[in-house]
């Protein structure tokens, strides 16, 4: 295989934000496969999304779309990517739904795909001096790449992230067999780091935070962003079942329990497994180590600095590090919060074999 590239520095964007209102009738898209309103561009895609059913409640108004709750912008940008985005055969996507640890997973597949041409222990090695958000660009949102990242130019084979639930990527995704990484975490650590994560753009842009019982309700409800939830992680987990080969299923906390497993079981995925002789030199717990919550957070590049999307929102680097840790949850909701939220989760995927 082809070494992975690092993207370009970008040159800054700014994505358009599409205004909310009125309501239809949901309707909920069962696999990777076409709609009518993937040929629809400028005013006719946002005349679609003013069409479509919207909810108030989080910072911003979330709009629902073939099931799936989203921002505004970013539902312009997975439209977009449904007309546009032009899957390769050897694109490797590493798609979470938000909060679950995509900068990690991005650090630690970025590192292990290009190890043969950023050195671990090199002194410019990309990690440390660029925030991981910004070493595998988004494919549905542009401008969260450090600036906008034309994901077309990118050399195979490419690294490219996503939210988007598996239904609504394109369909070649799945008939290419392009591989996908999926991350997810405990729910309610979830949750926990969604509540911090909009309470502080909320305050930088000067407005008043969501309190953990209205979020919390909202989540238990499946309006959440990207969510519900529980039927983003089913689907992924269904094509993990049935596509092994295809797609890779991890959780958050696997990776804190043994990181250096799980960098061997990505470095195989991605077909760059490791050598006898990286085995022997340490490799996987090198790449774990710079990886790590420890290291990243002690980088100036992810203390200092960050993202505009547009006057709207601006995105601090250190934003996407907090605590890092499993069972946070406990310190922000109440056990009778976490047993009902465990058990609406378990509802929802019995009989999937995917347990929390
Ligand atoms: P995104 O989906 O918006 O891109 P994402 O990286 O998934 O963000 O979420 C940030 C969470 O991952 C934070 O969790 P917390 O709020 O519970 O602390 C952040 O601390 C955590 N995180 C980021 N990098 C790491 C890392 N290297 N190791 C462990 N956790 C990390």
């Amino acid at each position: 295989m082809a070494s992975f590239a690092s993207p370009p520095t970008p040159a800054m964007a700014q994505p358009a934000a599409p205004a909310a209102p009125p309501m239809s009738s949901p309707e909920r898209a069962t696999a990777t496969e076409s709609s009518p309103e993937d040929a629809l561009s400028g005013e006719s895609l946002k005349d679609f999304i003013s069409s479509l059913p919207s909810r108030e409640g989080w910072p911003q108004t979330l709009i629902q779309y073939k099931g799936y709750w989203f921002k505004p912008g970013m539902l312009e940008g997975v439209l977009r990517t449904r007309r546009a985005f032009l899957p390769r055969a050897d694109d490797v996507v590493l798609a979470t739904q938000p909060k679950c640890g995509t900068t990690w997973l991005k650090a630690l597949a970025f590192t292990v795909a290009t190890r043969s041409r950023h050195g671990l222990g090199a002194a410019d090695h990309p990690l440390l001096t660029r925030h991981a958000q910004h070493l595998v660009p988004f494919i549905e949102i542009p401008g969260a790449g450090g600036g906008h990242v034309d994901t077309d130019t990118l050399p195979s084979p490419r690294l490219l992230a996503t939210h988007m639930p598996m239904s609504l990527l394109r369909p070649e995704t799945r008939s290419l067999g392009c591989r996908v990484v999926y991350l997810c975490r405990d729910p309610k650590d979830t949750l926990v780091s969604r509540l911090h994560f909009e309470n502080k753009l909320v305050a930088r842009a000067g407005g008043a935070g969501l309190s953990m019982d209205d979020a919390y309700d909202m989540f238990c409800e499946g309006f959440s962003p990207y969510g519900p939830f529980w039927d983003h992680c089913l689907e992924y987990w269904e094509e993990s079942v049935a596509r092994p080969d295809t797609v890779l299923f991890l959780k958050y906390e696997e990776i804190k329990s043994d990181p250096a497993r799980v960098v061997r079981r990505l470095a195989s995925f991605l077909g760059v497994p490791l050598t006898e002789e990286e085995e022997r030199s340490g490799v996987a717990e090198e790449v774990a180590r710079m990886c790590s919550f420890e290291t990243l957070t002690g980088l100036e590049v992810n203390q200092v600095g960050g993202v505009s999307h547009g006057n709207r929102v601006h995105v601090d680097n250190s934003v996407f590090y907090r605590k890092g840790e499993v069972g946070d949850w406990a310190n922000h909701m109440s056990r009778e919060m976490g047993e009902k939220l465990d058990r609406i989760v378990q509802e929802k995927l019995q009989g999937s074999g995917l347990v929390f």
